[in-house]
C-alpha cells in the first residue's frame, strides 16, 4: 500500500443544515485526496454513543450524542498520503475560536459544540471509525487518473488494487 492512509470524516448535522456539504467535500477534493466511501444517514443514539465512546466520561458526552443525532450526517472515507494528519489540519482545532484562517472550523463555525465536522485523530481511530461506519462493500475500489498528477511517485499514493484493506471497528 506504499504508506497510503485512510481517514474517516463526517459532516455533522449543523454542517448539513447550514448547506456546507459541498464546500467541505470540495476542500478534500481540491487538496487531491481520493474519495473511497460516502453516505448520507441519520445515525441512532446508540450508534453515536459507540462512535464517541472515548468521550463517555466527559460532561458534554450526552449533549454531544444528542446533537450528532439531531439530523443527518455525511459520512466519508478519504485516502491519501498523510490524510489523517492533514485532514485534522484542514478541520482546524476542536474549538473554532482557536482555529486558523483557512481551516474549515475557522471559516464556517463559531462554537465548540457546533463545530460542523468530525475527523479521525489517528490512524488507529480512523481504522476503528471506518470499520464502525462502513461495511467493506460500501468502500469503493477504483483508480483515479488524477493521482498520476498529484503524486510524483508511488510513495503514499492510493493504490487500491487488488483490494482495499479490511477495517475493523474493534480497532
Ligand atoms: P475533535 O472533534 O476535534 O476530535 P474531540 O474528539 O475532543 O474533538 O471532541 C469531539 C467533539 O465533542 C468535538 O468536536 C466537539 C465536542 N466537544 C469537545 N470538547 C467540548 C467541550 N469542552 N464542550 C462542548 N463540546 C465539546
Ligand atoms: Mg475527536
Amino acid at each position: 500500500m506504499a504508506n497510503s492512509e485512510f481517514t474517516f470524516i463526517a459532516i455533522t448535522p449543523d454542517g448539513v443544515q447550514q448547506g456546507l456539504v459541498g464546500d467541505i467535500i470540495k476542500r478534500f477534493e481540491q487538496k487531491g485526496f481520493h474519495l473511497v466511501g460516502l453516505k448520507f444517514m441519520r445515525a441512532s443514539e446508540n450508534f453515536l454513543k459507540e462512535h464517541h465512546i472515548d468521550l463517555k466520561d466527559r460532561p458534554f458526552y450526552a449533549s454531544l450524542v444528542k446533537y450528532m443525532h439531531s439530523g443527518p450526517v455525511v459520512a466519508m472515507v478519504w485516502e491519501g498520503l498523510n490524510v489523517v494528519k492533514t485532514g485534522r489540519v484542514m478541520l482546524g482545532e476542536t474549538n473554532p475560536v482557536d482555529s486558523k484562517p483557512g481551516t474549515i472550523r475557522e471559516d464556517f463555525c463559531i462554537q465548540v459544540g457546533r463545530n460542523i465536522i468530525h475527523g479521525s485523530d489517528s490512524v488507529e481511530s480512523a481504522e476503528k471509525e471506518i470499520g464502525l461506519w462502513f461495511l467493506p462493500e460500501e468502500l469503493v475500489n477504483y483508480k483515479s487518473s488524477a493521482q498520476d498528477w498529484i503524486y510524483e511517485g508511488q510513495e503514499g499514493r492510493p493504490q487500491n488494487f487488488p483490494a482495499l484493506p479490511r477495517f475493523s471497528s474493534k480497532g
